[in-house]
């Protein structure tokens, strides 16, 4: 027998008593990396071999040089971190275009999408524009603080299954903040070894995006409550834990990064989006050395269908309204550039911007992504 689970918040507790205790933890850490001490085993291998080539290994050095791509592209987040006093403001402004529905890897007509279920309405395009004002802090030589507020706009088109409608439904407003944490692991370099550096992700973000927006649509002019993919947030403490390194060897740069998304129970209105994972590998190459670099990023989401529903969203009239659908999978592939203008009053200015299409896609019988594009500013001091 399935049990029913109720509106439940049971997650939070023990991961805000560890996420604050990790804090505590951070504020004494006196050492530049938690793993120091514990990687000597290693260090000690390398710095032999090392010392065969007459180099010497530099251990916990974080410290990353003025090269445009010492920064990852810019459609990730939580991929560099900051000296102790550091300050970082940035603004991004992403877009995202979707068009046709997905129904597995194949792409199908929107009278199919309507014969997935039986629906009244099809979704033909959406487009989705985010606002992001960043804030980072380097707390101390341990610890980054971030914190990410955005501002989300979307759209949709339909249309019904007898072609006499055409409509659109919008939805605007700031989205889930993300209150989040670097910490440092681990860091060795050598000139033949290049630089290799290790932090961990760890935040969360609080449920400030709207989960009820409504607009009129023919169905009902006076207003109704949107589905799934017009909200702003997902109205659930939700937890991001995950992994990064970065490598830099001369011009050359590279990374990896792993970061998990949990929701904490079920939000207000009985549901929560499903838990989802990325994963980012990106090489980049200073083509201009400190002023100007190139870079690929492989870009790979997966995310779980919803748990529960809204009752006030029907199921029967139109796909995004349907929770066990809204599970998916991507790849994307992307190319960016970053630029590093000369500082100005003491501030480090970069420019940079990040765009990609899928190459592989898994969808349950929703719109399809297009293509992603994402452009933002960062300001060092
Ligand atoms: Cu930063």
């Amino acid at each position: 027998m399935i049990r029913e689970r109720k509106v439940d918040n049971r997650h939070f507790i023990p991961c805000l008593v560890l996420s604050i205790s990790m804090l505590a933890m951070g504020s004494q850490a006196a050492q530049a990396a938690l793993l120091d001490g514990m990687m000597d085993t290693v260090e000690e291998a390398l710095a032999e071999s090392l010392a065969e080539k007459n180099e010497r290994l530099t251990t916990g050095n974080f410290y990353t040089d003025s090269s445009p791509n010492a920064h990852g592209p810019i459609g990730m987040m939580g991929e560099h971190t900051h000296e102790a006093g550091e300050v970082m403001f940035s603004y991004r402004l992403m877009h995202m275009w979707m068009h046709g529905t997905r129904h597995g890897t194949t792409r199908i007509t929107n009278d199919e999408a309507l014969d997935l279920g039986p629906y009244g309405v099809v979704p033909e395009s959406m487009r989705m524009m985010m606002h992001m004002a960043g804030f980072m802090y380097g707390w101390n030589d341990t610890v980054t603080l971030s914190v990410m507020v955005p501002y989300i706009l979307k759209s949709m088109n339909h249309r019904n299954r007898r072609h006499t409608a055409k409509f659109t439904t919008r939805s605007e407003g700031v989205g889930d903040i993300q209150l989040g944490s670097l910490w440092r692991l681990w860091a060795v370099e050598a000139p033949s070894l290049g630089a290799h550096r290790f932090h961990l992700n760890l935040s969360i973000s609080v449920p400030t995006g709207n989960i009820q927006p409504t607009d009129s649509t023919p169905l009902r002019p006076d207003g109704q409550r949107l589905p799934y993919p017009m909200h702003l947030g997902s109205g659930t403490f939700d937890f991001y834990p995950g992994i990064t390194y970065g490598g830099e060897k001369g011009q050359v740069s590279w990374g990896f990064q792993a970061i998990g998304t949990l929701r904490a129970g079920k939000n207000a209105n009985g549901f929560s989006k499903g838990d989802a994972y990325q994963i980012n590998i990106h090489g980049a190459y200073a083509i201009v050395p400190h002023w100007l670099s190139g870079s690929v990023r492989l870009s790979w989401h997966d995310w779980k269908k919803y748990n529960g529903a809204d009752p006030d969203i029907n199921m029967r009239v139109v796909q995004t309204g349907v929770p066990a659908r809204l599970g998916g999978q991507r790849l994307d592939v992307l190319g960016g550039i970053n630029v590093l203008l000369p500082e100005i009053m003491g501030i480090e200015n970069r420019l940079a911007v990040e765009g990609g299409v899928p190459v592989y896609q898994y969808l349950d019988g929703q719109l399809e992504t297009d293509s992603v594009v994402t452009f933002g500013w960062q300001g060092l001091y």
